[in-house]
């Protein structure tokens, strides 16, 4: 979880190579909207900012995060994406369901890294509440959605 030492938005720009040639999927959650729209638009803002071409980004919606798998899945085997980026928000509930969404869609997406040869990137914030969700989504703690973008493009050019 970030804290008031890491802002989720602050990284060094020169560090993150060019991304004009790249092709991304991104696949978002609908539960929670509201702030998986803000985590959508900061990873939008962000590959841009590195030259990433609207046109080379390919966005499929999710009814929830327990289906970013899935989405994910589909979108590498269905568009000719460099890498997967998984937006989502699992606030804790009264039941155990945020237990077992957690489990799954952070299973679930090693495992995709494991069987596939492009990086998926685990871009879900998983809090107590939606004020601390609210805060990671282009409040206080930036933006996980501008993390999970640097990261996709550094897995990218990780592979040469
Ligand atoms: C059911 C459910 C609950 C209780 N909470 C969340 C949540 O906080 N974040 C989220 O992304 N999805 C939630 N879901 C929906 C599940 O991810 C899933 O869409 C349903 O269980 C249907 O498979």
């Amino acid at each position: 979880m970030s804290t008031n030492l890491k802002n989720l938005s602050s990284y060094d720009k020169d560090s993150v190579p060019d991304a004009s040639k790249m092709d991304f999927g991104i696949v978002v959650s609908e539960w929670n909207h509201e702030i998986t729209n803000n985590l959508l638009h900061g990873t939008i803002k962000t590959l841009k900012t590195h030259g990433a071409n609207e046109q080379n980004i390919h966005i499929l919606h999710v009814p929830g995060s327990f289906e970013l798998t899935f989405g994910a899945k589909t979108l590498s085997e269905n568009e000719d994406v460099d890498a997967v980026i998984c937006l989502g928000c699992v606030i804790k509930g009264e039941t155990s369901h945020f237990d077992y969404i957690c489990q799954s869609v952070s299973y679930g997406i090693t495992e995709l890294n494991l069987s596939f040869d492009i990086p998926f990137i685990f871009g879900v914030l998983t809090t107590d509440t939606l004020e601390q969700a609210k805060d990671r989504a282009g409040g206080i703690y930036g933006n996980k959605g501008n993390e999970a973008a640097i990261t996709a493009i550094k897995m990218i050019a990780l592979q040469g």
